[in-house]
């Protein structure tokens, strides 16, 4: 994160209550957890040892959330984060194993859901620990990218001759590419949403430049809604997004909609 991050993510309000467990067990349901040396230890056990937060948070649907926590885990693919949506579904986050760190992952909330129950596990073959844990609700700017459902088809896209049905972008063989540029919403983080269908030889990318240069892409190699983020510096002006079509053939493939907004 950047300092300008650092600032508004400081702002937020961090829903995990004593993520620093220097309040013993306050906030906290352990089943086989210890809270000592003010840290939440997770000693192996099978299947699994864990800490549940002790309430569900309240959450925003549709909202982007951020959570950061110091983590360590001895063993690959067990230490973890869990969250389990008031919906039923759910989201992990593995730690990486053998080292100390900054664990810090973003994820949005479902339009469905209203709560989640947030949940720090240990594996059966090692140890984790977690501390400094935080969930902060991210603030998003509005919609950057004009048009960004094609519901007035063309209108703001620059590209030859794409077809456009009033509802989605449509490649059959040319153009190769569509693009749109807009102003920056100032330096940060920026979440890059796509809806897209298409067959699974019919590749598509989405390139965006940063005054010029390429500073993320992303495949599509079959239809769903696609979301992914990567960051703009301070010194940018113009950000371009560039959806492409990357295998030949006659099966058409849709954008049905790509959304481009600053989030962090
Ligand atoms: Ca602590």
């Amino acid at each position: 994160m950047n300092d300008q991050q650092l600032a508004r993510k400081a702002k937020a309000t961090n829903l995990i209550l004593n993520g620093t467990f220097d309040n013993g067990t306050t906030g906290w349901s352990p089943d086989g957890a210890t809270f000592e040396n003010q840290r939440c230890n997770l000693p192996a056990r099978t299947p699994n040892t864990f800490a549940s937060h002790a309430t569900p948070i309240r959450v925003e649907p549709g909202a982007l959330y951020l959570v950061t926590a110091t983590a360590f885990s001895t063993y690959a693919r067990e230490g973890r984060i869990q969250l389990i949506f008031s919906s039923g579904s759910q989201e992990a986050f593995v730690l990486i194993a053998g080292q100390q760190y900054e664990l810090q992952t973003t994820f949005r909330i479902p339009e469905n859901v209203n709560s989640v129950e947030f949940r720090l596990w240990g594996g059966s073959s090692g140890m984790a620990w977690f501390d400094n844990v935080t969930m902060t609700v991210m603030e998003e700017s509005e919609e950057l990218l004009k048009n960004h459902s094609f519901t007035d088809l063309g209108e703001h896209w620059l590209a030859s001759n794409p077809s456009y049905d009033g509802d989605a972008c449509i490649f059959s063989s040319a153009p190769l590419f569509v693009s749109q540029s807009v102003d920056s919403a100032g330096p940060g983080t920026y979440t890059l949403k796509v809806d897209v269908t298409t067959q699974p030889l019919q590749n598509g990318r989405i390139v965006v430049l940063a005054d010029g240069a390429e500073v993320h892409s992303r495949d599509y190699n079959g239809p769903g809604e696609y979301e992914s983020t990567f960051p703009v510096a301070a010194d940018v002006t113009k950000i371009e997004v560039r959806l492409m079509r990357t295998a030949t053939g006659t099966t058409e493939f849709k954008f049905n909609s790509v959304s481009l907004k600053r989030s962090g």
